[in-house]
This record gives structure tokens, C-alpha cells and sequence, in this order.
């Protein structure tokens, strides 16, 4: 069958290899693997998840914490969609260049660094929210396969001496934050558009990294996480409606 553009650029099966020689490598794959671990864990249990946001499948969870009086609330959402893969929610979300037409918080985005085809470094800049300063954040972004049918981002802060924090009119912030994916069909089935869930577990601590008013921050995040999670996935089901399933 003919290949579209699309489906070469799929995040691969395996690690690409020019990432396994970059000084980079055991960070990313370090924190991807605690990462993707984590994501998959419930939210029961002692470390005291409270669910903030509910509507159809999707459901939303934090934990209140403060880091020298900073707001980094943990967040854990988990989601479910049918007709798209785990490898194609993957795609968009780590393909730099569908980012402006679902990330609604940004104002520019810089690729820094090419590490590999599995692995980008970004500079990006947010909207500024009244009356705190501008954000920045300069953070390593990695797509792999997790296991059978599963594909997980996680995105990482850095550094890098081209892009130094807080030398201009933007606080740089701190962020770590992971999408795992994973499908399931009935067994003994093909996988189609009609027959496929695929389970979301998204999680991100976001460090604002100098002040910002807690009560604004708390409500710019109640507002901001649901709305990226809806208009995020309901991107990529409307993008892969006419096109051959990747699985
Ligand atoms: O994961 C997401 N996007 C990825 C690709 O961009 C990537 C991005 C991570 C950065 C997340 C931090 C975003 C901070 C935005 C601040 C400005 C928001 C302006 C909105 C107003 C229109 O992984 C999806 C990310 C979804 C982001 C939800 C918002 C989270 C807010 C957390 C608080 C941030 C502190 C900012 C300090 C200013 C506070 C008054």
C-alpha cells in the first residue's frame, strides 16, 4: 500500500538510535520510564488524589502542593476515546507541527534541537496571565512505544545556553508532563475506527518558577487542563476520521 506523509512520520516502534548516543539519553529515558509507569497507576490508594473535573469519560484529578509557597499542584487525568490509536493521540501531541492548532496556551514555539526522530528540544512561550509575568519554558520531548499497543510523550524542562532563563521580559517555568496511551479492541478482531478505545492517562506538574498569585493560578488551571484535554482529543478524532488506521 501507498504511504502518505502522515504515516511515515509516525512516532516508531523502536528507540531511533541517534538519541542513544546523545549526552540526553539516560535523563530521557530515565524520566520517560518513571514517567510512563506512573501514568498507569490508579488514583485510589494513600497518595490522596482529589477528583476537580468530571464530564463524560473524562475525569480529573489533583493534589494540592506548594513548593516555597509556589503552587505545583500534581494533575492526573484519565480519558477514553474510540476511533483513534494510541500511536496516532502520540502523533499529534508530540509533532511539532500541529501544536498551534490545539495548544491554546501558547504564544511561540522554537525547535532548539532535532535530537532524533523520537526526540525534540522546545523553547515556548505562553500567554501572559494578568497580573503575573510572562512564562517561558525550554523542555526535551520524547515519543515511544510503551509496550503492545501503547505510546507515550513525556516532556521535560532543560537547559540550554542559547536559551537562558529569566533574562527577559518571561519567568522561565519548570514542567514535566506525560501522555500514556494505551488501545484495546475485542479479541480476535481487526482494529477499526469502530472497534477501537484507546485510554488516556495525562499527567503534568507545572513549577511556575517565581511568584504567582495561588488563587489565580488554581483557577487558570481548573479552566485550562479540561479545556486542553477536550479540545486535544476531539482534534485528533477529527483529524483521523478519513485516513487509514495506524496502529
Ligand atoms: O501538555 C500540554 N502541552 C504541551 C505542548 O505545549 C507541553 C506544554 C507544557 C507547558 C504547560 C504549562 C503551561 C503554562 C501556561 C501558562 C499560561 C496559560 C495561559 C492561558 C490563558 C489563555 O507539555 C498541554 C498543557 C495544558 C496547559 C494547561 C494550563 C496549565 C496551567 C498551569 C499553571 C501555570 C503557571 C503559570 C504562571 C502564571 C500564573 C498566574
Amino acid at each position: 500500500s501507498v504511504h502518505t506523509r502522515d504515516q511515515v512520520e509516525l512516532p516508531p516502534p523502536a528507540i531511533d538510535n541517534r538519541l542513544t548516543v546523545h549526552p540526553l539519553w539516560p535523563e530521557i529515558d530515565r524520566i520517560s520510564t518513571e514517567q510512563i509507569q506512573a501514568a498507569f497507576e490508579g488514583v485510589g490508594g494513600e497518595i490522596g488524589w482529589q477528583l476537580f473535573a468530571e464530564e463524560g469519560d473524562m475525569r480529573m484529578y489533583r493534589r494540592e502542593m506548594e513548593v516555597d509557597g509556589m503552587v505545583t499542584d500534581p494533575l492526573k487525568a484519565m480519558h477514553k476515546v474510540r476511533g483513534v490509536t494510541a500511536r496516532e493521540m502520540c502523533h499529534y501531541f508530540f509533532n511539532p507541527r500541529y501544536r498551534y492548532e490545539w495548544e491554546t496556551t501558547l504564544e511561540t514555539m522554537t525547535i532548539v534541537e532535532e535530537i532524533a526522530s523520537d526526540s525534540l528540544v522546545f523553547h515556548q512561550t505562553f500567554k501572559r496571565i494578568w497580573p503575573a509575568s510572562q512564562r517561558d519554558a525550554l523542555f526535551w520531548s520524547h515519543v515511544r512505544q510503551a509496550s503492545e499497543n501503547t505510546y507515550a510523550v513525556t516532556n521535560h524542562s532543560t537547559t540550554n545556553a542559547d536559551y537562558p532563563a529569566n533574562n527577559g521580559a518571561c519567568i522561565r517555568l519548570f514542567v514535566t508532563v506525560c501522555l500514556a496511551c494505551h488501545t484495546t479492541y475485542p479479541a480476535g478482531e481487526t482494529p477499526t475506527r469502530d472497534n477501537i478505545t484507546t485510554s488516556i492517562a495525562y499527567c503534568s506538574t507545572v513549577n511556575p518558577g517565581g511568584w504567582a498569585p495561588a488563587g489565580v493560578l488554581r483557577a487558570v488551571y481548573k479552566r485550562e487542563y479540561p479545556k486542553f484535554l477536550k479540545r486535544f482529543t476531539s482534534y485528533v478524532v477529527e483529524q483521523c476520521r478519513d485516513k487509514p488506521i495506524a496502529i
